[in-house]
């Protein structure tokens, strides 16, 4: 039997051994989509729960994989199980954006408890926003104990997808009008902690003062969650371990107000809705190649049935 056919099962078996390979495949299916992600979707999901994430946006070159690497240095630290999946939204297959960010990454590629793996769309219906929340349940099964995401550019899907995580960090760099371009971008929204990268440059109070700013004119409700401001130079290491403490802050927050349960649940609300919605489609487009179809579509080409009430017989069949 080639490898690429071993039994879903045989393979969670083994990836949960430590098996990279296997779990190379896992994510393979996950990313393909259709039955065999399906399949690796059903075994995992029992076994999830522990892992903590945290995803990373911001605009391009901000320093988010710099970020990175400096964050599973950190979480190595505390002898943390790290996996890390670079998800690029903007390319059908691995491209060579994701290539660079593996460069920065190499000082962890030997560690055997460091994972680094990049995403793309390729053939799944649901997109991204579906595959991401699947891989993670997998690195989640196999026991990973943090799974940091980042996301390529700021477009709407990248937004949601980072904005899936436990934890969200919004990456700015110092410049005029920048907290203006996140809040056009829906940044500001999914932000739980503010990063100001490139502190090393002029203008980061002017920054910090902008996202300070904003967030006053949010007028937060009482209790609620109000995103720190950590500041950084990634590329010299400096200010990460207050954004680890940020991030510690925000977990044992969400822990304890029990905001992380909602968070999950509505999460996974979300997700169930996706599924529900590819299968729809699926069906949809098998519908499409069929007689019934054809026969509808004369009758509304020659304007006998109007497309609404079409639509509804098309409907009544799906269920
Ligand atoms: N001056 C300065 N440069 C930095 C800092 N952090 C990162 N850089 C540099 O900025 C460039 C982009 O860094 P990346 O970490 O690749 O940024 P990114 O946000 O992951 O980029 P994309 O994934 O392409 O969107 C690299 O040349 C880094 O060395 C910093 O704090 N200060
Ligand atoms: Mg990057």
């Amino acid at each position: 039997m080639p490898r690429s056919e071993r039994p879903t099962a045989e393979l969670l078996d083994d990836a949960r051994r430590g098996s990279r390979a296997a779990l190379a495949q896992l994510l393979s299916h996950v990313e393909r989509g259709g039955e065999p992600a399906r399949e690796v979707g059903k075994l995992t999901y029992p076994l999830g729960g522990a892992a903590y994430t945290v995803g990373l946006t911001g605009a391009p070159g901000a320093g988010k994989s710099t970020l990175v690497a400096g964050l599973v240095a950190a979480l190595r630290a505390r002898a943390h199980q790290i996996a890390v999946l670079a998800v690029d939204p903007t390319s059908p297959f691995t491209g060579g954006a994701i290539l660079g960010d593996r460069v920065r990454m190499q000082d962890h590629v030997l560690d055997a408890a460091v994972f680094i793996r990049s995403m793309a769309t390729r053939g799944h219906l649901g997109g991204l926003s579906l595959a991401t929340p699947e891989a993670i349940r997998v690195l989640d099964a196999v026991g990973f104990d943090w799974v940091v995401v980042e996301t390529v550019g700021v477009g709407q899907v990248e937004v949601e997808v980072a904005g899936a995580a436990d934890t969200t960090l919004v990456v700015l760099t110092p410049g005029w009008g920048d907290a203006v371009q996140a809040s056009k971008a829906g940044l500001l929204e999914i932000a739980d902690v503010f990063v100001v990268n490139k502190a090393d440059r002029p203008a980061v109070e002017e920054a910090r003062r902008d996202l300070e700013h904003m967030l006053d004119l949010a007028s937060l409700e009482e209790g609620a969650w109000r995103p720190p401001i950590v500041t950084t130079v990634a590329s010299e290491s400096k200010g990460i371990d207050d954004l680890v403490v940020a991030i510690d802050e925000h977990r044992a927050w969400l822990t304890d107000t029990g905001a992380l349960a909602v968070k999950r649940a509505a999460r996974l609300c979300e997700e169930l809705v996706g599924i529900v919605s590819e299968r729809v489609i699926e069906r949809v487009t098998a519908l499409r190649s069929g007689a019934d179809f054809e026969r509808l579509q004369a009758k509304v080409a020659a304007r006998e049935v109007d497309p609404w009430t079409a639509a509804d017989e098309l409907l009544a069949r799906l269920e």
